[in-house]
């Protein structure tokens, strides 16, 4: 033994693979989607948008994600907004909407190794037929998955590995059990493996029996400061230690969204201001690549793994050709609770963990191994994240560490890390005052126009080859039959744009009501979107097909008619806002209490086709 030296808690800890070894590592993985998590990431100018890319997918760079977890679109809102289905409608199939493809293709140009997941949240109503049952006609819904996949395949070259293939079984759970049940009956089969949703590293005994392979296919969801980031830490670590679940996936990828939607922030890092070119590259990312850049899918855990007698814990891998990977993590509780479940207490202290390499790793030509170091600091400290530090030294097969608190430390064989950095991006900035689209584009490389959120419905770009000349390109909202979901979307459509602290403005739409009983609003200060877009408050201006309009201040309540073009206005000051409408004022000084700031958008004000042009806001 080696001498000890020091006054404080000295351990042994085996790395040893004489006693066979432990599971299969199967990766580390991004989610997005569930929903439109990833909606503004599209909008960055080159080259931002793709140093973003790399922080998420490029190997040795940054987070070098083994696997990237997609929704299948499914018109509905699922969280944040909602993503495009590719059959809106049962004789209608298009693979070019949304944004998934193009992500998947961009994480597949950086690594052809990457797993691809695609799991549905929700459906279109046809596929429910009537019901908002997914699985009423399994067959329908069978279809319209391997649709997705085949798409994925035909049309952009993707090879999907993984489908929830009991979409019915995950929808079931997702439907009965999202958020009431225990997250222990929250799971999910991909064909042979079980998955189980923010499982807080624990498992169920059966899966551990069965030996049956354990995912945590959905995890993390916590805001990505660094307490985020010890979080994802922890449950990296321990979702093996104590579950050993053998792939976890974060929600979500990137945080992509208006941070005033639900669960703002909760990605592994931040990409919300296209408008600015902006992005953060949160500590999780350097957290990921504790892990990601030193052990691949096909690795192998050893046995000896487990928790450090002072708190923390450390897990092995091998390739099994003589390279080792040793992570080790002491996550503070307080400095490492997720969103979810409650995080038992327990105490972590500075230690002395000395680690003694057995069987196939003891080896006379072995002195060092590569040494990787994050501390989050939780005082207004610096932090150090993924810092490669000097090569531990090895002698007969030991080495020393002393741990403090809320630190990762790599310790490897693997040479090939590296923490990747470009020069910072612009500053942040708010969203434009003014703002204006004409939508006037005929070959638009996304189906949705910049930084519009859809939060109920789907609003696509449209080329309206009957119109007479000035609107032929215009914004067509696009879904006509209430989707089978969990019931968060709207009995309006509406997509939302802008800075939620907008107060006074005044917001100007051209719009063309498609349906005889139709209507469509512009609204200013709305408030809510996201999970409780249902209870968004604003200042909502509706006109409709039989020539009347209303102001209301929710969602729930002229001379216009259907099929021709209007110009709305809607202008909000302080306490009071007017109307107008094709320029000339409709209605004046409504009061408005509150809310006293947030998006503008547009709807209509049931599912129902609709057009909007020329879209324009122009804010204090
Ligand atoms: C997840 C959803 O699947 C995501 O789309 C997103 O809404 C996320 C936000 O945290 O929540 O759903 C949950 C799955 C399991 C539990 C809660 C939410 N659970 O175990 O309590
Ligand atoms: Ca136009």
């Amino acid at each position: 033994l080696l001498p000890c030296i020091c006054l404080c808690a000295a351990e042994y800890y085996l790395v040893d693979d004489r006693i066979g070894l432990g599971r299969r590592f199967d990766g580390i993985g991004g989610l997005s989607g569930g929903g439109a998590t990833s909606r503004l990431l599209i909008n960055y100018n080159e080259s931002y948008r793709s140093q973003i890319l790399d922080y998420l997918f490029k190997p040795n760079f940054g987070a070098s994600l083994h696997i990237l977890k997609v929704e299948i679109g499914g018109d509905a809102q699922t969280t944040d907004g909602t993503e495009p289905s590719h059959m809106h409608n049962e004789n209608d199939e298009n693979y070019f909407r949304g944004y998934e493809w193009w992500l998947m293709k961009e994480a597949k140009k950086r690594n052809p190794d990457i797993i691809l997941i695609g799991l549905p949240w929700a459906f279109p109503g046809w596929v429910g037929q009537g019901s908002n049952w997914p699985y009423t006609f399994p067959n329908i819904t069978a279809n319209y998955v391997v649709s997705w996949v085949i798409g994925a395949k035909q049309h952009h070259g993707l090879d999907i590995n993984y489908i929830g293939v009991c979409s019915e079984c995950s929808v079931m759970l997702y439907l009965h059990s999202h958020r009431v049940r225990i997250c222990s009956e929250s799971i999910t089969y991909f064909c042979s493996v079980a998955s189980v949703h923010y499982p807080g590293t624990m498992t169920i005994k059966e899966a551990m029996i069965t030996g049956k392979v354990l995912w945590s296919s959905e995890d993390y969801s916590t805001f990505n400061n660094n307490i985020g980031a010890g979080c994802w830490a922890r449950i990296l670590n321990q979702n093996y230690v104590n579950g050993r679940m053998t792939s976890t996936i974060s929600w979500n990828l990137i945080a992509s969204y208006y941070e005033d939607l639900s669960f703002g922030r909760d990605g592994l890092m931040t990409a919300e201001e296209p408008w600015s070119g902006n992005y953060v590259v949160e500590s999780p990312i350097w957290i990921t690549a504790h892990t990601t850049q030193f052990a691949q899918p096909g690795w192998t855990y050893l046995q000896t793994v487990g928790h450090l007698k002072h708190g923390g814990s450390y897990v092995a891998l091998t390739d099994g050709n003589g390279n080792l990977t040793i992570i080790i993590e002491t996550m503070t509780h307080d400095h490492s609770e997720c969103i979810r479940p409650s995080l038992p207490p327990y105490t972590v202290s500075p230690q002395t963990a000395t680690f003694q390499l057995k069987g196939s790793f003891v080896s006379v030509a072995l002195t060092e191994l590569q040494q990787w170091y994050s501390k989050l600091n939780f005082m207004n400290k610096k932090d150090t994240l993924f810092q490669n530090i000097t090569p531990i030294k090895v002698s007969n097969g030991y080495f020393t560490l002393q741990l403090d608190v809320d630190e990762v430390y790599t310790i490897t064989t693997v040479t090939s890390g590296h923490k990747g950095l470009y020069p910072d991006p612009p500053e942040a900035a708010p969203f434009p005052k003014k703002y204006f689209d004409d939508f006037n584009v005929s070959s638009p490389p996304f189906s949705e126009a910049p930084c519009f959120a859809d939060q109920t419905g789907v609003f696509e770009y449209f080329r309206n080859l009957t119109d007479p000349g000035p609107h032929v390109y215009t914004l067509r909202q696009v879904v006509t039959q209430r989707p089978v979901t969990w019931a968060y979307d709207a009995d309006q459509t509406i997509t939302v744009i802008g800075d939620h602290t907008w107060q006074n403005l005044s917001v100007s739409c051209d719009v063309y009501i498609e349906n005889e009983n139709g209507g469509v609003f512009l609204a200013a200060r709305v408030d809510q979107g996201g999970e409780s877009v249902k209870s968004a408050m604003g200042v909502f201006y509706w006109v409709f097909a039989n020539g009347t309009y209303k102001v209301t201040n929710d969602l729930g309540l002229s001379g216009t008619r259907v099929g021709i073009w209007h110009t709305l206005t809607l202008t909000v000051k302080g306490y009071f806002a007017f109307g107008m409408l094709n320029g000339y004022p409709l209605w004046k000084n409504a009061v408005v209490l509150q809310p006293l700031n947030g998006w503008a958008a547009i709807g209509t004000n049931s599912f129902e086709y609709a057009q909007f042009d020329n879209f324009k806001v122009d804010a204090d």
